[in-house]
């Protein structure tokens, strides 16, 4: 900026300069502002041909970019319309300080949504559509936090009573009647859609919704339409690199069913977003500079003959250069304060207001608390072609609050008003609760038959229907494949060597063949579909891009060429974990939120996901996402070469941390098969609310049949792979238990013990330690509850009990995975667990086992210990595998390496 000034006020021939400006404003006379900005285009191509260096800017004037000419009016009733927020807005305010005058500090907040509500009202009023027989609907992200805003809106419509208002944050005691603190799916499944309250990701998943409604129509999957994703966020919220970090393929994808509208209150939490800035300026450059459409919603009507007047930009400079620390001292201070401090900077301006009241002054709105401005902005934001908006709504933080908060740096906590702010909240919007009444902060309802409620109920009739309002389930009844349909992959490879990655990917292609199913499978890849094997469904299925593929590809003569296509079925979100979740929550909750249930995998590397993207994964939950997660390469020492920073020996741990959460390790192909079949069932057929994470590994072994009898096993998480039978009198015998590719190390671990000890072992695959440990603790807990009825026994239990000998588990995760059964292990069971504690690194898969000592030599080593202190064998026998199997007995721990 600086620099485009200095070379702007460089101005050497002012004449010169005049005669072009009385020219440029002819144009603008007589063909309009378009007309004058094609021809200064024309004349910056010139200059930049010409060799010239012309600074770009991204920022225009800090005005409203939609002239008042230029403005749609409003067909609402703009004085119905007034008093139906200041309802909305007193009724949201009353359920927080409410709240908040019970014991219990239930939280809440004011500020945000009093400064928002103007934002909310004309989208319910004009343009969010419910989706209904005509209409797919509109679907709006809240911002968290202005919760209580919209369950006032929903009180009013008669939607919500009461005593539900008085349940707000009070989930536990209110069963299903209580209104959750911020948007969460999961608590209020008829009600909100996607949860929003953690900061950046609801903006990073508005846009990816928005990909994937497109991507829904170009598949031919539903009719093309007008529907809009609406995202709210805060400008503190822009902070978060989810926010603005995804917001490049919006512009790159021209969605122009998304309109960003942030709610640019200059504050955040602790204070100023930008006090020695301006965030509107800053978030104009970037989202233009990205393709977007940016409306600056700056200033409200009141401004506008005070703009009109301005003939020298004088006032223009002043709001240019006044920043947001000064523009928030002023609505804290006042009218008198902003005259001397804002207008009296210069003669001009001071001038200007120099027959207006302070309280005029004061009257002086943002853009964002005027109706009418807002809804020129969302009009244009509506019918704008070809590229996604941003609106950038200035506003007042605890507009309305007055002393109690207006403006100021702590209101985003205040939540306890005293009897004087209520008092004064009820003065400034008129809300007709008698001064006796006051102190009690009740509700206002005008009645179901209230001019302001049958207004507000013909809006939203017109408009499809309530909102928000989310569908439990898809119409369609879809019938998953069975077991046999997956003959390929839970047939056994014979001599030939495959991974569990290319297990599943082959049942991927399975279910792509499915007639019903094929066509909903989304493969979502964060740009490693080679990684995986994937690759042959780049020609097959084809990668989508809404603008079809406008380039020969390097390698189009070969089979399996890189095919784009607007029709294509794989998502290649390139190098974007937090993108490729994103997009895979928009498929997951396609059920919902169109109608149409989509059985989305997502593959990445196994390190890459829920430890990087874990707040997204946790929304997921919340949001009832349907699908698979794929960890692929997973396992800390199988994924070899790739060193610490890549492998991966603790996702399962995370991923079991998410209660509808399903995960699995599995280690042969018919595993895979199993769990791949029963997920699709639960999720597409039976419409259950939980999703799956499946780590694939890139080792290559050969995989046995399925085994008779086993599939309920694997799903539990634990079956019978090997018996070795009734134990011959004084034989040692151990329980071997293990998952993923160190399974395989236990069954060697196995024939050692054998041959080297003559201790023989039964062996259990465990695909999920997770699911065991659930079902250990929930049968535990019930049979606290009902000391007097029969017991119920743990799965782990059942199968463990009556066996002989220790129990020894490893897995390629840290201990803490298998150890999470150790409380169902039967009594006088001993457990040993084997695990990957520490960091990983570099090196062969040999020496890394060896150095995590979960290796067949190390398993052995543990049976034989645990053996001993059975009193089953002595410490000899221990010390001549430690011998034998060269184990270093002072090397360092791992965990400390
Ligand atoms: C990831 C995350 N970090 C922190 C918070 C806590 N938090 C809630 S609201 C808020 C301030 C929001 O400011 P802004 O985005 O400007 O919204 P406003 O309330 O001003 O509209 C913070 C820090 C959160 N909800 N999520
Ligand atoms: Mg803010």
């Amino acid at each position: 900026m600086d620099q485009l000034d200095d070379i702007l006020n460089q101005d050497i021939d002012p004449t010169e300069t005049r005669e072009w400006m009385d020219s440029l404003d002819a144009v603008i006379q007589h063909d309009g502002t378009e007309r004058a900005h094609f021809l200064l285009e024309r004349m910056v191509d010139s200059t930049r041909r010409s060799g010239g260096y012309l600074p770009f800017n991204p920022t225009t004037e800090y005005v409203n970019t939609i002239s008042p000419s230029q403005e749609a009016k409003s067909p609402g009733d703009a004085a119905m319309e007034w008093r139906i927020r200041t309802l909305i807005r007193w009724n949201a305010m009353a359920m927080v300080v409410r709240a908040n005058r019970k014991p219990g500090e239930l939280g809440g907040h004011i500020a945000s949504f009093a400064s928002s509500a103007t934002l909310y009202d004309v989208g319910f009023n004009h343009f969010w559509r419910a989706a209904s027989a005509d209409h797919p609907g509109d679907l709006v992200f809240h911002q968290g936090h202005s919760s209580p805003g919209i369950y006032a809106r929903s009180f009013l419509e008669g939607r919500l009573a009461e005593d539900q208002l008085d349940l707000f944050r009070m989930e536990v005691v209110g069963k299903g009647r209580a209104l959750s603190s911020y948007p969460h799916p999961w608590l209020m499944p008829d009600y909100w859609q996607v949860p929003t309250v953690s900061m950046g990701l609801g903006p990073i998943q508005a846009i990816y919704q928005a990909q994937f409604f497109k991507y829904l129509e170009h598949r031919g999957l539903v009719p093309k339409s007008d529907r809009k994703i609406w995202c709210f966020l805060g400008d503190g919220e822009t902070d978060e690199p989810e926010s603005l970090g995804a917001i490049s393929l919006a512009g790159r994808e021209g969605l122009d069913n998304l309109i960003f509208v942030i709610n640019c209150n200059l504050q955040r939490l602790d204070g100023p977003v930008r006090g020695n800035g301006k965030i509107i300026q800053e978030l104009e450059g970037s989202f233009r500079g990205s393709g977007w459409n940016a409306i600056k919603l700056t200033w409200g009507s009141y401004w506008d003959p005070l703009l009109a007047r301005d003939t020298k930009g004088v006032l223009r400079k002043l709001m240019m250069e006044t920043l947001d620390g000064e523009y928030q001292a002023c609505k804290a201070f006042g009218g008198a304060y902003t005259r001397e401090h804002f207008f009296g900077k210069y003669p001009e301006t001071r001038e200007m207001v120099a027959n207006l009241s302070d309280d005029d002054i004061w009257r002086l709105n943002r853009g964002g608390h005027d109706p009418h401005k807002v809804y020129a902005a969302y009009h244009a934001a509506s019918n704008t072609k070809g590229m996604p908006t941003v609106i950038l709504a200035k506003t007042v933080k605890g507009y309305g609050m007055g002393a109690a908060g207006e403006s100021q740096n702590p209101t985003h906590q205040q939540k306890k008003l005293d009897e004087e702010a209520v008092r004064h909240f009820r003065d400034r919007f008129q809300i007709p609760i008698s001064d006796d009444k006051l102190k009690d902060v009740p509700y206002y309802h005008p009645g179901k038959d209230s001019p302001e409620v049958q207004y507000m109920l013909e809006r939203r009739k017109a408009l499809g229907g309530f909102l928000p309002q989310r569908r439990r389930k898809a119409e369609a009844k879809l019938k998953a494949p069975e077991l046999a349909a997956f003959e390929q992959i839970t047939k056994g490879t014979g001599e030939r060597e495959i991974s569990t990655t290319m297990a599943l990917v082959r049942g991927i292609n399975l279910l792509l063949r499915d007639k019903q199913l094929g066509e909903r499978v989304v493969p979502i890849v964060a740009d490693e579909a080679r990684t995986f094997g994937m690759e042959g469904m780049f020609r097959q299925i084809g990668i989508y891009a809404p603008f079809g593929q406008k380039y020969k590809p390097q390698d189009s003569d070969q089979l399996l060429y890189y095919r784009e296509d607007q029709k294509g079925q794989v998502l290649q979100q390139g190098i974007s974990e937090a993108g490729g979740m994103a997009s895979w929550m928009a498929a997951a909750t396609s059920y919902s939120i169109s109608n149409q249930a989509m059985l989305p995998f997502f593959i990445y590397y196994s390190m890459f996901g829920f430890q990087r993207i874990g707040d997204l994964c946790w929304a997921a939950g919340d949001m009832r996402s349907r699908g698979f997660l794929i960890g692929g390469t997973a396992g800390r020492t199988t994924l070899n070469g790739e060193g610490l920073q890549h492998e991966d020996g603790h996702s399962h741990l995370m991923a079991g941390t998410i209660p509808n959460v399903k995960s699995y390790d599995p280690t042969f192909s018919y595993e895979v098969a199993v769990i791949l079949q029963d997920g699709t069932r639960r999720m597409m057929q039976e419409q259950e609310d939980i999703y799956y994470y499946i780590t694939v590994m890139n080792e290559n072994y050969s995989h046995p049949d399925l085994p008779q009898g086993v599939e309920d096993g694997i799903i539990k998480g634990m079956y019978l792979f090997k018996d070795a039978g009734k134990p011959k009198k004084g034989e040692p015998r151990v329980q071997l238990l293990g998952s993923g590719t160190i399974l395989r190390e236990v069954i060697a671990a196995a024939e050692l013990l054998e041959k080297d000890f003559g201790v023989t072992s039964d062996i259990w695959s465990c695909p999920s330690f997770t699911e065991l440990r659930r079902d250990g603790f929930d049968a535990e807990r019930w049979n606290r509850l009902h000391p007097e009825a029969e017991q119920r026994v743990p799965y782990v239990t059942s199968l463990l009990d009556g066996r002989q000998g220790p129990a020894i588990a490893a897995t390629d995760y840290v201990r803490e995975y298998a150890d999470q059964i150790r409380a169902f292990m039967p009594d006088g069971m001993h457990y040993t667990v084997l695990g990957t504690d520490g960091f990983g690194r570099s090196d062969t898969r040999a020496h890394l086992r060896d150095f995590f000592e979960v290796d067949r030599y190390w398993i052995a080593h543990a049976a034989l210990a645990a053996l001993a202190k059975d009193g089953k064998m002595n410490a000899k026998d221990v010390s001549r595998a430690i011998k034998e199997y060269k184990l270093d007995p002072d090397r360092p721990n791992p965990l400390s390496q």
